[in-house]
């Protein structure tokens, strides 16, 4: 592994990941002829003369033939063994890793991602392949067998990593799979399935739709498919919900969407490790992590202290281009992302308490920056809808107030993870039991599932199903074969 505490050791990645750049020509990799649009430009977020290369869009008239190639590939996956399958994931892990410095790179230029992010990025991914492959081998019951075709849909913020756990999950589980990567982050996508071919994944079992939102909705709407795994927005999910229902052959559903993520301070808490813990949890990634921290709930008697050191620690982060190795956060995703935040920010300045915001360096130039901000609020009400970006919003609480306020976050009803910083156990507790959080965290920063150990994922309006990268996964993408009845003598 990379140790990534060793500065030369990062230098020695950021040449190889440089010397890794060429452009990119991203077009479908489907086992059907399809038409496709006119490809289209693909810009780095942090430099916009940065031309990273280009992806052409399937026309939505080509879905049909890529779904009836998926099911005419069925039969003959599924008499591929699921020590086979595991097998192929394995080689997808190992070309996956090899070719670290250019997905990196990827990430870096496409996604907006910082190094560090980058490196996580492709282990996740690599790590989501062995999980699920030993998952396949030890766990799925001998007569399982995949439910289908699943359609994979991802989004962009993990261009990599849930791109590739969605269709890992879906082939290990023995499913032939049409993957929708997010349309910001279709080369990094491209590549991966590229490489999933070259490990022996057969090209009509794994097929690469690169599009926007109506490719992904022609697939989900098809009768022909099996399931869906979604990650995004919880507006999708909840169209590719209503549709599915409408269905009575009960497809699969597995959906990843938003959280309004919280911690609670008590005024017991070690503040030093809560600014560490503030500072990762809702500005790395640019916030643009479904599991970051979006209300940071400080009982009052510290709450002067807590949010100046918080402020303080804010002015030494670094915004810039994510390249560099000293940068802490790169841009937000693109120009919407940007002026959607810029008008949260407008509007929550209307109406904080207080706010703080730290400066931007000087030669942005067209980079779609956001500048990590902290409101104070009076009222949890003052938040309405999911900010997906470095912004943090603070409520300050009374002990006796503390039930109220958790009751007020569950009532959004909207929580992937949540967090508690308490030296007192019976407060942890408390609140660990009563805070409806998909991922509750005590002590800690509240993001970073990893994959294995922490399975991830939350309920209500931030998802359905199993948790990625746990032990349930495979089994809602699969189904029981023809049980055999064991021999019973009748006399
Ligand atoms: O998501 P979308 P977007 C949240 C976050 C963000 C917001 C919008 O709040 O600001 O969503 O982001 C495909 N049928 N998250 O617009 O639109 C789309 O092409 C089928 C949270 O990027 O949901 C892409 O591949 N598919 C989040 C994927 O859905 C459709 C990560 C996600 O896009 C479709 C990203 C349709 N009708 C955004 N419309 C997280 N959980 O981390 C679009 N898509």
């Amino acid at each position: 592994g990379i140790d990534l505490s060793n500065e030369i050791a990062l230098q020695q990645l950021q040449a190889d990941m440089n010397a890794a750049v060429r452009p990119l020509q991203a077009e479908p990799l489907l086992a059907v002829a399809a038409d496709t649009q006119a490809p289209h430009e693909v810009r780095n977020p942090a430099d916009h003369n940065d031309v990273v290369g280009s992806a052409a869009f399937l026309q939505v008239a080509a879905v049909p033939g890529i779904i009836a190639a998926a099911k005419a590939a069925e039969a003959g996956w599924a008499a591929v063994s699921a020590a086979e399958r595991a097998e192929m994931l394995r080689r997808c892990a190992d070309l996956l890793e090899t070719h670290m410095p250019e997905l990196m790179a990827l990430a870096v230029r496409e996604a907006g991602k910082t190094l560090n992010n980058a490196i996580a990025e492709v282990r996740e991914a690599v790590d989501f392949c062995r999980y699920y492959a030993d998952e396949a081998e030890h766990t799925l019951p001998e007569n399982s067998q995949g439910v289908g075709t699943i359609v994979a849909i991802s989004p962009w913020n993990f261009p990599l990593a849930i791109f590739t756990g969605e269709v890992v999950a879906a082939l290990a589980a023995g499913n032939t799979v049409i993957a929708k990567p997010a349309e910001q982050t279709s080369l990094i996508a491209y590549r991966a399935v590229q490489l999933m071919h070259e490990a022996g994944i057969p090209r009509n079992v794994l097929q690469l739709a690169l599009g926007a939102g109506d490719v992904g909705a022609a697939l989900t709407q098809s009768e022909q498919i099996n399931g869906v795994v979604f990650t995004g927005s919880t507006e999708v999910a909840r169209l590719i919900n209503q549709t599915l229902a409408k269905r009575s052959d009960n497809p699969v559903l597995i959906a990843e969407t938003g959280g309004q993520n919280a911690m609670i301070v008590d005024s017991t808490a070690l503040a030093e490790q809560v600014c560490a813990d503030v500072l990762v949890s809702a500005f790395d990634s640019a916030g643009q992590r479904c599991s970051a921290l979006r209300i940071l709930c400080v009982q009052e008697d510290v709450a002067d202290r807590m949010v100046n050191m918080i402020r303080g620690a804010m002015n030494e982060l670094r915004v810039d281009n994510p390249a560099e190795l000293k940068t802490d956060i790169g841009p937000v995703i693109d120009a919407e992302a940007q002026a959607n935040l810029q008008s949260h920010i407008d509007r929550m300045k209307g109406i904080a308490r207080s706010s703080h915001q730290i400066r931007l360096p000087e030669n942005a130039g067209n980079a779609t920056f956001i500048a990590p901000t902290l409101f104070e609020l009076n009222n949890l009400n003052d938040l309405q809808r999911e900010v997906f970006g470095p912004i943090l919003h603070v409520i300050r609480y009374r002990a006796e107030e503390l039930d109220d306020l958790i009751d007020q976050i569950n009532s959004k009803g909207y929580a992937l993870t949540g967090g508690i910083h308490s030296r007192i156990d019976g407060t942890v507790e408390h609140i660990r039991r009563r805070i409806e959080a998909g991922n509750v965290y005590v002590n800690r920063n509240i993001v970073g599932a990893v994959v294995g150990v922490q399975p991830f994922g939350g309920h209500g309006l931030s998802g359905t199903g199993p948790k990625a990268g746990g032990p349930f996964y495979l089994q809602r993408l699969s189904r029981l074969a023809t049980w055999r009845a064991p021999q019973t003598t009748c006399s």
